[in-house]
């Protein structure tokens, strides 16, 4: 079949990525426009974290995390499913079901990065531990090991860090559980074995290192909710229209462009708005941020 431009939607383009690479033995796939954006270098991916575990800074990760020991492994999945039970990485992502997708990371903070992650679809895993037909919301959370996380043992925030969606948006296609970038398995420090990916949404709530996976009936609470409600809400949307109430979010930073690189301007689902904003007809989006 030969495409037209007008036929090469976000969609289309996501389909070709995937039925090429699929004949190397990788499915792959290359939303919307990060597929003519070059992906960020290993380095870069694996070098300006953030990882408040092991630290403020944006290379405390790369620095601290190396001693979290990642396997053993184990991912407790319950509440409204009907196979709870410990779950192994391999079991919610066996090697031949992992495929790479590259998307773009954009940070709440205003910087961004594109990134070739390796990981499954989350839905995946929802309709293999079979959904329960009143759960609307999957709450998260990260591990909680004072011995291994530094900055666990110190107050500075309400650990374990925790994270949430609509259960329709951890069912959309776009939403994956990670376990690798760049063709190998997840660094420490971007979230190892098993970290979210939700591509539209600003970075924070993709949440990393994931011990337990709750389907509820209630819209959970979310770790920076939590602390700055007046700064980040539940929905958390790339928005450049909508401000922090500390900075703009109208353009931002791709990290490796260098100083004479400038700035980007954002865009709106952070570029994947064709396949997500339908979850939100009807929303303000100002307000329900
Ligand atoms: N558990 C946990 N998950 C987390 C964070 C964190 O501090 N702790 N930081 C978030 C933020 S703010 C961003 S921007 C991304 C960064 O992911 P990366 O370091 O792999 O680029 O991870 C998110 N997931
Ligand atoms: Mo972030």
């Amino acid at each position: 079949m030969k495409l037209s431009w007008s036929d090469v939607t976000p969609e289309a383009l996501f389909l070709n990525r995937r039925a090429f690479i699929a004949g190397l033995g990788v499915a792959a796939a290359a939303p919307a426009l990060a597929a003519a954006e070059e992906p960020n270098s290993f380095e870069q991916i694996t070098n300006y974290n953030n990882f408040y575990e092991f630290g403020f800074g944006k290379t405390d990760p790369a620095d601290n995390a190396g001693a979290l020991t990642t396997d053993p492994w184990a991912v407790e999945i319950g509440g409204l499913v009907d196979r709870p039970g410990s779950y192994s990485v391999a079991d919610l992502a066996p090697g031949n079901a992992v495929e790479e997708r590259i998307y773009r990371l954009r940070c709440v903070e205003a910087w961004s990065m594109v990134i070739p992650w390796l990981g499954v679809p989350l839905a995946s895993v929802l309709n293999k531990v079979g959904v329960q037909s009143g759960a609307k919301f999957v709450a998260f959370e990260t591990l909680y090991r004072p011995d291994e996380m530094p900055e666990q043992r110190r107050n500075s925030m309400d650990w374990p860090y925790r994270e949430g969606l609509r259960l329709d948006e951890a069912m959309h296609p776009l939403t994956i559980l990670a376990t690798g970038l760049y063709g190998k398995p997840m660094p420490n420090q971007n979230g190892a074995p098993i970290r979210l990916v939700v591509p539209w949404k600003y970075g924070f709530k993709s949440i990393k290192s994931i011990v337990k996976i709750t389907l509820t009936d209630r819209q959970p609470v979310t770790t920076w909710q939590a602390m700055q409600p007046r700064e980040y809400g539940f929905y958390a949307n790339v928005n450049p229209t909508v401000d922090h109430p500390r900075w703009s979010q109208a353009t931002e930073r791709r990290i490796g462009a260098g100083l004479l690189g400038g700035r980007q301007e954002t865009l709106m689902f952070n570029g994947y708005g064709d396949q997500v904003a339908q979850l939100y007809a009807g929303m303000d989006l100002a307000r329900d941020y």
